[in-house]
């Protein structure tokens, strides 16, 4: 047996005789990209896509400089510090084959509250092409029902006043922007990779707005200057577990303290906008497009919106993973009719693609069984995630008077969860979001308002104060209660003894 051998550039020779490693010179990277929000996502996504063509295709400008906006971050820039950016991507298929490979594209990381005047630097750096985002949904700090920029935020209120004391991505990317300006550079592109439509567009919106309160000269360098490419991004990352970690050890003989895990699915659709230059990605099978909007909404309200479906219903019904969700008739069955029925109705017209074969891919990836996507990652932060993957798609069906039962029955369902935190069996929910005290405040009061959960203007708007929701969501929520579960009313709906009540 092989000694296990940490993962380090020292050992980086050693440990390619086990399994594939980066084949260039690390040190020989320059730093063009910076990613801010380094998760399992992006460094399956981006950084991988950046490896293959950093490997392939000598693409040695755009090495990667993360960056840590939160305390939370430490571990990872822990982590990567102590392995020289180096981690083992894992990638499962559904036939059992494991591939892991060392990726080799980040080759520094910096944590924004150590050290936040460094982060400014490396930003403003001539060397720095382009400034990517992972922040999540909840990120982008604006407020959910009316789209606009959150002021309140203590942190925002806080370096609104003190430029040089950046908090949020906002206050960082103002600051180092300042700095580009006034040393005459070019400005960075903002490249945002969160699941939000419109994703570029947000960000700008935001950013200016932000800037607009601190300085208006510079929003209006900002406006002119740095462009803002709207970006849809697939591959599914579960949580890394440690069984992923012991199955490297055990196998390899490779300490690795946080190897990522996904699907072999992968895509990126960007527009092709940048202010500053642009790695060639389409050599790595990046689709760059005039315009994205077509796929993005496609797939938040598809993927991301079907994950949701199945995760909150799941979670009530004991299901821990998403593959466990899909094996059950009833729940790959009812997705497949919310798919049909309430989400392909809000979509534009997308040239090229079949969108019935999207939707069988879609069930093929979530039955994957050897991802095991915990339903609690699907449902965490769901208060951010819902008002982008479901909650338009229902006002969409209520203003053409489409069906909305299905999405309404996720929303009632996740009122139960947010209320009981136990599953029907009544083991405890992993239940991880911001706004979890108010909405279990909120649902706590179903029995004697039944909308109160919905009277939750952040997340629903105006939904409680639509009568046609109001009634459909009335007689779900109260089924939910009286049953304990959700599984009646969905082979009920599926066999649609209620689909003509969720007519006007
Ligand atoms: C998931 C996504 O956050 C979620 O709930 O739907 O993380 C999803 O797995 C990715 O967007 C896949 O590309």
């Amino acid at each position: 047996m092989e000694n296990p051998l940490t993962l380090t550039q020292e050992n980086l020779s050693i440990i390619s005789d086990r399994i594939p490693c980066p084949k260039y010179d690390r040190a020989k990277l320059s730093m063009g990209l910076v990613h801010i929000g380094v998760g399992g996502f992006h460094r399956a996504h981006q950084a991988y896509y950046t490896h293959q063509l950093i490997e392939k295709f000598n693409g040695s400008d755009w090495g990667i400089c993360g960056v840590g906006l939160r305390k939370a971050d430490q571990k990872i820039h822990d982590v990567l510090q102590k392995q020289n950016g180096l981690y083992t991507l894992i990638v499962k298929h559904p036939d059992g084959t494991i591939a892991p490979q060392v990726m080799g594209s980040i080759i520094d990381f910096q944590l924004a509250v150590n050290s936040p005047s460094s982060v400014i630097l490396r930003l403003a750096s001539e060397e720095t092409k382009i400034v990517s985002l992972t922040i999540t949904e909840g990120g982008y700090n604006f407020k959910p029902s009316s789209g606009e920029f959150d002021f309140a935020n203590p942190d925002i209120q806080h370096e609104l006043e003190h430029p040089d004391d950046p908090k949020t991505v906002y206050g960082f990317l103002t600051a180092s922007l300042k700095k580009r300006r006034d040393a005459g550079l070019r400005a960075f592109t903002v490249l945002s990779c969160d699941n939000i439509q419109h994703n570029g567009d947000m960000a700008r919106e935001m950013l200016l707005a932000f800037a607009q309160a601190q300085d208006r000269e510079l929003a209006k360098w900002i406006e002119e200057e740095v462009c803002f490419p709207n970006s849809m991004v697939d591959r599914i990352t579960p949580v890394t577990t440690q069984a992923d970690i012991d199955y490297l050890e055990n196998t390899y003989q490779i300490k690795d303290e946080w190897p990522v895990t996904c699907e072999p699915f992968i895509q990126w659709v960007i527009e092709d906008k940048f202010s500053n230059g642009r790695p060639e990605f389409e050599k790595v099978g990046v689709q760059f497009v005039p315009d994205v909007k077509p796929y993005e909404k496609m797939k938040l309200r598809l993927l991301n919106a079907g994950h949701s479906v199945l995760g909150i219903l799941g979670a009530i019904h004991g299901y821990p993973t998403i593959n466990a969700c899909i094996e059950d008739h009833t729940f790959r069955t009812f997705l497949r009719a919310f798919m049909d029925r309430e989400a392909t109705p809000t979509l534009d017209e997308l040239q090229g693609i079949d969108l019935a074969a999207y939707k069988d891919s879609l069930q093929e990836r979530f039955a994957n069984p050897n991802i095991k996507d915990s339903v609690s990652r699907i449902c965490s932060e769901s208060s951010a995630k819902l008002p982008k993957f479901l909650i338009e798609t229902l006002n969409e069906n209520l203003s053409s008077n489409g069906s909305i039962q299905f999405a309404a029955l996720v929303i009632a369902a996740w009122c139960y969860y947010s209320d009981k935190g136990v599953d029907r069996n009544g083991d405890a929910l992993e239940i991880i979001d911001v706004m979890e005290g108010e909405l279990h405040q909120a649902a706590v009061q179903t029995k004697e308002d039944p909308l109160s959960f919905i009277k939750l203007k952040s997340i629903f708007g105006d939904l409680s104060g639509n009568q046609r929701f109001a009634q459909v969501y009335t007689f779900l929520i109260q089924t939910i209660y009286r049953e304990g579960g959700v599984i009646n009313l969905m082979q009920n709906m599926l066999n649609s003894g209620f689909e003509n009540r969720d007519k006007n």
